[in-house]
């Protein structure tokens, strides 16, 4: 029920002045370039500037925490949007790197009051990649992407720690 005596706060997906730092991993690079490309794509149609959009490349998606972080602690960000492919093989590796790389960048977000967004994809197979890397499922770089601006406009109404 709204009384109308709610006060509801939420982030719009107005880019413009924002800036926005990008991690992205090398690792299973044709599919994290695609997630790249969506979140350039969305970044872009909502009026950010390309001048204000900074790419952070790290080997793989274990290393992106760290680089996430040194970006968040800098101050110049809006929001960092943490783009990569994690592939199950053979052995457990798979499930070692994509728990560390979720745990790393949630750790990040919250240690930095900042929004640090998870556009990494965790799959079985390299189907499932490709389907959330711009064809049957979407491009969920574009969706990180649009978190990344709700939550950089969400922040500037919230964000202030006393
Ligand atoms: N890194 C990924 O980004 N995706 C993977 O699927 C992956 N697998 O499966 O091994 C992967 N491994 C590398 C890892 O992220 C580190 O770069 C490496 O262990 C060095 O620290």
């Amino acid at each position: 029920m709204n009384t109308n005596k709610t006060t509801i706060i939420e982030g719009s997906f107005e880019g413009k002045g924002l800036k926005i730092a990008i991690v992205a991993s090398r690792f299973n690079e044709f599919i994290t370039q695609k997630l790249l490309q969506g979140a350039m794509d969305c970044l872009l149609r909502h009026n950010v500037s390309e001048a204000d959009v900074t790419l952070v490349w790290v080997p793989g998606s274990f290393e992106i925490p760290l680089a996430a972080d040194c970006l968040a602690k800098s101050k110049q960000y809006n929001a960092v949007i943490c783009l990569g492919t994690i592939i199950r093989g053979e052995t457990p590796h798979f499930q070692y790197v994509a728990s560390e790389t979720t745990k790393g960048v949630a750790k990040v977000m919250l240690d930095n009051n900042l929004p640090v967004i998870f556009g990494v994809l965790t799959t079985d197979n390299i189907e499932q990649a490709v389907n959330r890397a711009g064809t049957k499922s979407g491009n969920k770089g574009f969706n990180a992407a649009q978190s990344a601006l709700e939550m950089a406009n969400l922040l500037k109404q919230i964000g202030k720690k006393s």
